[in-house]
């Protein structure tokens, strides 16, 4: 079977709409048709900045999620990056055939190292991708499922591949992006222009899967839409109501199309209430799984020690090789 490799960060409190409809839900459908590696990527989480206390608690919240979005612990392997320590052993070797230009064009690090100011932004977050890349191809992942915004990145894992094999002998197999287009960029509910996230977006503009469903319903609500009554699909022209079309679709499973016919003659309020009780129907299941996960912790991180040690087995072997064919002495 193809394998296939995604993280994701514990920085918040909840994973946000953006977060499952662009990259989780993918997660969970391919553990079906692949060997599945995912993994909370808490070395990730600590490049700008962080509570111990708070990220130990996130990690959980994350893991107890993506159980109850449906990850399967007999069918994929989920575990905590900072538990399986091949992975900053990996990137130290990639760094040293990543190019400093190279690594300084990627946007998300130009964004977020502005925002920060150049004396705060850290060197962590300067590297974040090549030890993404050490992530991806420590298991050999065929595919990557991803949001838009991620391409960048997997795009410089694949080249990290190449060049490593090309220099050292065959050893990763160079991944491809499992970027699926409908839902690759879910926006901000405030600014439809761009990309619902959990750093520079405002709260109104992001339904988070653990809050409160009357507060996502609030949300909507006042979601900015857009000029004209019409309930089309058009992401140019009418950004906010697309949206908003984009994300009913792809929690109800029924087709843009089949969304215009019905609302037909309806307006934006109606469209929203609808969409509203979707949110609620859908969220509140998987609120329930997440607490009943959160309220046995010695349970959950048994869950996430067993992936550890399934996950370890594989990258263990990948950095042996990777190791050897660079030159270094075998392990003792
Ligand atoms: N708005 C989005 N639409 C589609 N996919 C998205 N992803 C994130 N936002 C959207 C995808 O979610 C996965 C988790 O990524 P992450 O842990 O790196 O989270 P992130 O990218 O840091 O999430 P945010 O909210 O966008 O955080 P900031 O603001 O810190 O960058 C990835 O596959 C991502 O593509």
């Amino acid at each position: 079977r193809p394998r296939v490799f995604s993280g994701i960060q514990p920085t918040a409190d909840s994973f946000h709409l953006g977060n499952y409809l662009g990259a989780l839900r993918h997660w969970v459908a391919l553990q079906d048709s692949h060997d599945a590696f995912y993994c909370v990527v808490d070395l990730h989480a600590i490049t700008a900045g962080h509570d111990p206390k708070v990220l130990k608690r996130r990690s959980r919240v994350a893991a107890a999620q993506l159980f109850a979005l449906g990850l399967d612990p007999e069918r994929s392997t989920l575990f905590v990056q900072s538990q399986v320590p091949e992975h900053p052993q990996l990137a130290w070797v990639l760094g040293c055939i990543t190019g400093f230009g190279e690594a300084g064009r990627m946007t998300q690090f130009k964004d977020k190292s502005q925002k920060q100011g150049s004396e705060r932004a850290s060197v962590g977050l300067f590297t974040y991708p090549i030890l993404q890349a050490a992530d991806i191809l420590l298991y050999q992942a065929n595919a990557v499922p991803v949001g838009e915004d991620q391409r960048q990145h997997l795009e410089l894992s694949r080249d990290l591949a190449q060049r490593f094999n090309s220099l050292f002998g065959r050893t990763f197999t160079v991944p491809a992006p499992h970027i699926v287009k409908d839902t690759a960029k879910i926006t901000d509910l405030q600014d439809p222009t761009a990309k619902m996230s959990k750093s520079s977006s405002s709260p109104a503009g992001i339904i988070d899967l653990l809050e409160d469903p009357a507060r996502s319903a609030k949300k909507i609500r006042s979601a900015v839409t857009d000029t004209g009554r019409e309930i089309v699909f058009d992401a140019e022209g009418k950004p906010g109501i697309s949206n908003l079309l984009t994300i009913y679709s792809a929690l109800s499973g029924r087709g843009i199309d089949d969304l215009v016919a019905a609302y037909d003659g309806k307006g934006y309020g109606d469209l929203k209430k609808d969409l509203a009780e979707v949110v609620r129907e859908f969220v509140t299941p998987i609120q329930e799984r997440t607490n009943g996960y959160l309220n046995d912790p010695a349970q959950l991180d048994k869950l996430l020690a067993q992936g550890a040690e399934k996950a370890r087995v594989v990258a263990a072997a990948t950095l042996r090789d990777a190791y050897e064919r660079v030159g270094f002495f075998p392990p003792v």
